[in-house]
């Protein structure tokens, strides 16, 4: 497993619920084989896959998505939302957990050094404590206001995002109501990446991806 430094990119979080409760033929065309081949041509180098659900209906689906994205997007690394025992039996590349999930030094612990380790954070002083925890890179949000996250914390804004990237060394990525048309100002900001759910997965979630990639090289 590689432990090369993540090149900046956007970062698509593949969520269950969110794909759930899409209309069903927009479902229809989200074929994780698909998707995964269009990561791979894009060269989109980390995705996350999330399911928050009960155990039995969140296993089939990471399984799923992760049996796609090794055979058709071999370089993508794959991160589990939280999901910390399924990382190592799934032969996923890291975990991201939020405040209030398994502890980081825990995940550390289990996973060793060569897995990727990340942290949710809304706060310097929550960052800071990210550092001193040795993951190896940091959520910043909500940027923007979501409906995707129920529970999400106050809305950030892009200046202090910008302030946050300047203040850490830790690779950052930003997350929360980034859109196609917001995402060329969280790119400026210098953030490491820009997390996106709701405005990659749509019925035209192939152009999506495209402009998104597109919008944050340049
Ligand atoms: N964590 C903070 S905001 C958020 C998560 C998982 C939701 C992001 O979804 P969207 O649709 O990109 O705003
Ligand atoms: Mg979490």
């Amino acid at each position: 497993m590689s432990n090369a430094p993540l090149p900046t990119a956007i970062l698509p979080i593949v969520d269950a619920d969110w794909l759930a409760n899409l209309p069903s033929a927009t479902r229809q065309t989200l074929q994780p084989d698909a998707v995964a081949r269009l990561l791979h041509e894009l060269a989109i180098p980390m995705v996350q896959l999330r399911a928050k659900g009960d155990a039995e209906s969140a296993r089939p689906f990471l399984e799923t998505w992760l049996k796609a994205l090794r055979h058709q997007a071999p370089d993508t690394r794959i991160i589990l939302n939280d999901r910390l025992a399924w990382v190592a039996p799934l032969q996923a590349d890291g975990v991201h957990v939020g405040q209030g999930d398994t502890p980081a030094a825990t995940c550390r612990r289990e996973l060793g050094r060569h897995r990727i380790i990340g942290l949710s954070t809304h706060t310097l002083a929550e960052i800071r404590q990210a550092e001193a925890l040795g993951v190896d890179y940091i959520g910043f949000g909500p940027i923007f206001p979501t409906t995707t996250k129920r529970d999400t914390h106050a809305v950030q804004g892009v200046d202090t995002l910008t302030r946050m990237v300047e203040a850490t060394a830790l690779p950052l990525v930003a997350i929360g109501g980034i859109t196609l048309e917001n995402l060329a100002e969280v790119a400026a900001t210098g953030a490491q990446g820009a997390a996106l759910i709701s405005a990659l997965w749509q019925t035209d979630w192939e152009r999506r991806l495209r402009i998104a990639v597109e919008t944050w090289r340049r």
